[in-house]
This record gives C-alpha cells, sequence and structure tokens, in this order.
C-alpha cells in the first residue's frame, strides 16, 4: 500500500499512526504547488478530492479522510487499538475535535482568510488548544497510551509552532515525549522533518 503526503501536512498524522502501527508502505509525496506526485502523476487522477492523505491498497481501493485513516490505523495494532464501545467513542471525538476544530480553521487562516479576520481565528484555535492542555490528565491527550490522536494533535502542534501561536507550556513535555518516540522520529526523517526541539 502506498501513503501520499504532503510534508508537515496533516497527512502526517496518518504517517506517524502507520508507523506506531507497524505496518510496512510506501510513501510518495506531493509537490504542494504543481500537485503533481514525485513520480509525476496529475494527484487528482489518484484522488479525485485532491488532497493527501490518501492512502492505496494493494488492490486499488483508497482510503482517505485523516479521522477515517486514523481510525483505521488503530484498529491494526493491538499497541494503539482502543477498547470497543466508549474508548473508541472517545477517541473519534478527540479525532473529530483536533480535525475540525483545530485542522480546518488552521486551513482557513493560512490559505482563505484577510489580515482582518485571522485574529479571531486565531484566537479560537488557541482556545482549543487551550481546552485540551487543561485535559491533559495522563502522558497522552486520552491517558497513560500514545494513541492516534496525540499523531493529530502533534502534527496540529507543529503547525501551531511554523504559525507562532502562543500556547500552554503544559505541551512542551508532550511534545518531547511524542518526538522520542522511535516511529515518530522515522516518520519525520522520512519526510525530510526536524523535531520542533522544544
Ligand atoms: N477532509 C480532509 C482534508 C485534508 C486536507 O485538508 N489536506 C490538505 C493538507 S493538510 C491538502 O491536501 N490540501 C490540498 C487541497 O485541499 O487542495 C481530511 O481531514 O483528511
Amino acid at each position: 500500500m502506498k501513503l501520499y503526503y504532503f510534508a508537515d501536512g496533516c497527512s502526517l498524522a496518518t504517517h506517524i499512526a502507520m508507523r506506531e502501527a507497524g505496518m510496512e508502505f510506501e510513501i510518495e509525496e506531493v509537490d504542494v504547488q504543481t500537485r503533481l506526485t514525485e513520480s509525476g502523476r496529475p494527484f487528482p487522477e489518484i484522488n479525485a478530492k485532491g488532497y493527501v492523505p490518501a492512502l492505496v491498497f494493494d488492490d486499488g481501493s483508497m482510503l482517505t479522510e485523516n479521522v477515517a485513516l486514523l481510525d483505521w490505523a488503530a484498529q491494526q495494532s493491538d499497541a494503539l487499538r482502543p477498547g470497543n464501545g466508549m474508548p473508541r467513542t472517545r477517541q473519534i471525538e478527540a479525532l473529530t475535535f483536533v480535525s475540525t476544530e483545530i485542522h480546518r480553521p488552521f486551513l482557513f487562516l493560512f490559505f482563505f482568510l484577510g489580515e482582518a479576520e485571522k485574529p479571531a481565528v486565531g484566537g479560537m484555535i488557541a482556545g482549543r488548544f487551550a481546552h485540551l492542555a487543561g485535559r491533559l490528565a495522563g502522558d497522552y491527550l486520552l491517558g497513560d497510551d500514545f494513541s492516534v490522536a496525540d499523531a493529530f494533535l502533534y502534527v496540529m502542534l507543529r503547525w501551531a509552532k511554523m504559525s507562532k501561536m502562543e500556547i500552554s507550556d503544559r505541551f512542551i513535555p508532550y511534545v518531547q515525549r511524542i518526538e522520542a518516540r522511535p516511529a515518530v522520529q522515522a516518520a519525520l526523517r522520512a519526510e525530510g522533518l526536524k523535531t520542533l526541539g522544544n
């Protein structure tokens, strides 16, 4: 199977989750500007939605949407799989929050809003991070164990740093913990990225 990604894009969350799950897979970068894959194919021919992450399975079928991909990746590994029932629902709750309340507004902040609108939306995203910082109870977002929700939140914390957003110091040890994970380091290396180094 092959994962299509933009370096440091939201697809990094799926990339990390798949490495955490110990899967064997290929990756191919999509050029943000030209929308061509590394092998020169127009990406919309592969994913008509035009965006990453897109995972093409060996039988040619494709799975898209980070929340779905992260839930799928979590099902593939004993280490990542939440318990049935409420634990899985709590994970979907966290993934949906990161996706709709942080990831999506960030895209508007970066690409669609005028200067006058940016402070309000930036403040709203910072408020979402503050909410999560206040709820960090264990080492990770959902408790003592790493989950795919941490993969997504970590990528959003990278975006926060990139956009010089003020966020809680409570995320400093959290990011250090995530960046100490071999699967995270391997995903960063494969995408040519550095750790945040907090
Ligand atoms: N609904 C999708 C959105 C994914 C998305 O926004 N991907 C961005 C990169 S972070 C992208 O590929 N944008 C290119 C575009 O929309 O044309 C998901 O949650 O997976």
